[in-house]
């Protein structure tokens, strides 16, 4: 996941199903682009059901867990992974996305102008620097699925 607190900062940012199927998935990169983060990974994939559960280990004694891999797996429509850098992305990125109830998702953010229930809150995004790295192995494992680049505005906004 990059360097803390550096530029080079990395974090995991997906669209969900109900995300890609309300066609929201632009607006949600657009938001990351003109904050002046940088987008080094993306794919749209079907999880597998081991892939759904490792991601969301933490809440498996949850009673809503099984639905919600359910609702992540169920290929009515795809994940879209993204991985974006620059400094500050983990912390800004869940700011940017607001909080997880729909009551308390401030109206400027993603969650706050997007949705209304927590079951179906259209984006998920790393909530701390080590689950980012985690995250980011877990769905772009694979060597070469990450691309550093250089963006010719760099300079002016890291
Ligand atoms: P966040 O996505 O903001 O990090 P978490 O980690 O507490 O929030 O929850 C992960 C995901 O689990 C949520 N985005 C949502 O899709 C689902 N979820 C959380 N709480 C509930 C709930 N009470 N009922 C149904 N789904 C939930």
């Amino acid at each position: 996941a990059g360097v803390k607190g550096t530029a080079s900062e990395r974090t995991f940012i997906a669209v969900k199903p109900d995300g890609v199927q309300r066609g929201l998935v632009g607006k949600v990169i657009s938001r990351f682009e003109e904050r002046g983060y940088k987008l080094v990974g993306l794919k749209a994939i079907v999880p597998s059901k081991q892939l759904a559960e490792q991601h969301y280990a933490d809440l498996s004694a949850r009673p809503f867990f099984k639905g919600l891999v359910e609702y992540m797996t169920n290929g009515k429509a795809p994940v879209v992974c993204m991985v974006w850098e620059g400094k500050d992305v983990v912390r800004q990125g869940r700011a940017m996305i607001g909080a997880t109830n729909p009551l308390e998702s401030a109206p400027g953010t993603i969650r706050g102008q997007y949705c209304v229930s927590v079951g179906r809150n259209i984006i998920h995004g790393s909530d701390s620097f080590e689950s980012a790295e985690k995250e980011i192995n877990l769905w772009f494992g694979k060597a070469g699925e990450l691309i550093d680049w250089e963006p010719a505005t760099w300079g002016w906004i890291m």
